[in-house]
């Protein structure tokens, strides 16, 4: 049976008997082999693994943050949750805030909300802020009125996603048996990094860490805070990231590299899953592959076991599939068809 992850890790997370669990049966999340994926970048079979974070109950790696969070919220009385979102933040903290009977609020930016993610909030039941500006400006909005007594913050600036979120790492060494040689991983507000790097330091068995930005939205890249991200990718469309020195520090900690890939980079990767390895992912997360498949094309594919993180499920966002005409054939019932 699964029961969650702080019932699976308990003993290396922030709660006692006292804390009640929000759970929705989250992590314990498939690290697939991918052949083809390794082909393409010209390395040897059985040298990349995909991380599958969007089999979480809410398709994405939230879910991991939002149990620790929303479970250390009603432990510590509050009667509501809040954040700013791109998309997946505020569907997770619904269904969290819905299991644990808490108020939902949710800060998100017009127009650039996936719509799989959007009905997520709406059944769940979040209030919904619409916010004309960016996912940055929502943020800042969010923290705002997080003031508001009884609220608790669910962005990663708490503590406890990044926890939630740790384990993540402890699952793929333990389905490996070792940790990765080399961690791929799409970076938007640079939580996860952070929190993946911490749950390898805590069993002292740490890859290199190679983070990807969109490129229209690359602040860690360019070493400065980009005014007005752009990139189709919106779950990572975020100019000033929360965790900025944490992903600093998990790249040089570990010797690894935060660099862009294109747009057009990402829908081929997105594309390249879908098609070769039977996964479909969001086009956020295809950047960890992109990534790889950039290295590949300069000769600079780091040798050894590479493992990339697909951080939400395609279904998330099906508006984008639109740019992918299939061709279609018509026939009237009782017609015949030639294949
Ligand atoms: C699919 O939901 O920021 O670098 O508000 O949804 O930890 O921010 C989402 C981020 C990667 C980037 N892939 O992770 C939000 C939000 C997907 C995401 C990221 C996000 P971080």
């Amino acid at each position: 049976m699964k029961t969650g992850l702080i019932e699976t890790w308990r003993a290396r997370l922030p709660v006692t008997a006292q804390t009640p669990v929000i759970t929705l049966g989250e992590g314990g999340t498939p690290l697939l082999r991918a052949d083809r994926a390794a082909k393409a970048a010209g390395l040897p079979p059985g040298s990349v693994y995909l991380k599958l974070e969007g089999m979480n109950p809410t398709g994405s790696f939230k879910d991991r943050g939002m149990t620790l969070a929303v479970s250390k919220a009603v432990e510590a009385g509050a009667t509501g949750v809040l954040c700013a979102s791109t998309g997946n933040t505020s569907a997770s903290a619904a269904a969290y805030a819905a299991r644990a009977g808490l108020r939902c609020v949710v800060f998100l930016p017009k127009g650039k909300v996936a719509a799989g993610k959007l009905a997520q909030a709406v059944m769940h039941g979040a209030e919904i802020v619409e916010v004309s500006g960016n996912f940055d400006q929502a943020l800042a909005l969010a923290t705002e009125a997080a003031k508001a007594k009884g609220f608790a913050l669910v962005n990663s600036s708490n503590p406890f996603r990044l926890e939630g979120q740790k384990t993540a790492a402890f699952e793929i060494v333990e389905q490996l048996g070792r940790a990765p040689d080399n961690h791929f991983i799409p970076v938007g507000n640079a939580g996860n990094i952070t929190a993946y790097w911490k749950g390898y330091r805590e069993l002292g068995q740490t890859p290199r860490m190679f983070g990807w930005q969109a490129a229209g939205a690359a602040p860690l890249v360019l070493g400065r805070p980009v005014a007005n991200p752009r990139t189709l990718a919106t779950a990572i469309r975020i100019g000033n990231p929360v965790s900025w020195k944490g992903a600093v520090a998990a790249r040089d900690e570990s010797g690894g590299a935060i660099d862009k890939v294109s747009d057009a980079d990402i829908l081929a990767a997105y594309r390249f899953l879908a098609r070769e390895e039977g996964v479909f992912c969001e086009p956020a997360s295809a950047a960890s592959v992109a990534g790889l498949f950039k290295l590949a094309r300069a000769r600079r594919a780091p040798e050894g076991l590479s493992v990339c993180v697909l951080t939400g499920h395609g279904l998330k966002d099906p508006g984008i599939t639109a740019r992918f005409k299939p061709r279609v054939r018509r026939v009237s019932a009782g017609g015949r068809i030639r294949l």
